[in-house]
């Protein structure tokens, strides 16, 4: 008796009911990394943003004729001799004909070096840029307890105790979901929103 298709119809029955695992197993792990996967976006716009604020402080900083662009003296001036020997490619495959950077130009050449992902090498890891970056540093001085959260008290505690009325008003209307602690994300959003009269 030849069973050589009955074999098959089960190698057949048993791969497609392992395929249905792996594709409900699949379902399942998307459907519970959503909402973190969600706060890494959140995350990496929010540090995006402050990536770029700072990029924009430190150009104005150095352009001191105010012509809106970095020539490659004031690159040089930023880095010292040793670092501009190894970051002029990067300057010179941004700044395009004018061998200049405008503000675009020269957040792209720091996003390269200072990021990764530019020359091949692999980008900074999401927890190493929050980690590193001034709002991060911000974050753990207030994080007394490092759970991830600053809660009222410990917001509080940033004040010596007696927090005044706008400070209060900050810190609630910052919790978004009124949980009484600011987590990284609703902490990022007040750091990087304009004051109230500039809005
Ligand atoms: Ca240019
Ligand atoms: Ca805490
Ligand atoms: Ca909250």
């Amino acid at each position: 008796m030849d069973d050589k298709p009955r074999r098959l119809r089960d190698t057949c029955a048993t791969e497609s009911h392992l395929m249905k695992k792996i594709f409900l197993f699949t379902i399942a792990a998307a459907f519970l990394a959503g909402p973190a996967q969600a706060d890494d976006k959140k995350l990496e716009a929010l540090l995006d943003k402050a990536f770029d604020k700072e990029q924009t402080r430190i150009f104005k900083g150095r352009d001191k004729d105010g012509d809106g662009s970095m020539s490659r003296g004031e690159f040089t001036s930023l880095y010292g001799e040793g670092g501009a020997k190894r970051w002029l490619p990067v300057f010179d495959k941004h700044a395009g004909k004018d061998k200049a950077l405008s503000l675009k130009e020269f957040s792209a050449v720091r996003r390269d070096i200072h990021l990764g992902g530019g020359n091949g090498e692999r980008p900074v890891a999401l927890e190493t840029r929050f980690k590193f970056s001034r709002q991060g540093k911000m974050f753990r001085t207030y994080d007394k307890s490092g759970d991830g959260k600053v809660t009222n008290a410990e917001w509080a505690k940033m004040f010596e105790g007696k927090p005044n009325a706008a400070r209060l008003a900050q810190f609630k209307s910052a919790d978004g979901n009124k949980d009484g602690a600011l987590d990284r994300i609703e902490f990022l959003e007040m750091l990087l929103s304009p004051p109230r009269r500039e809005r």
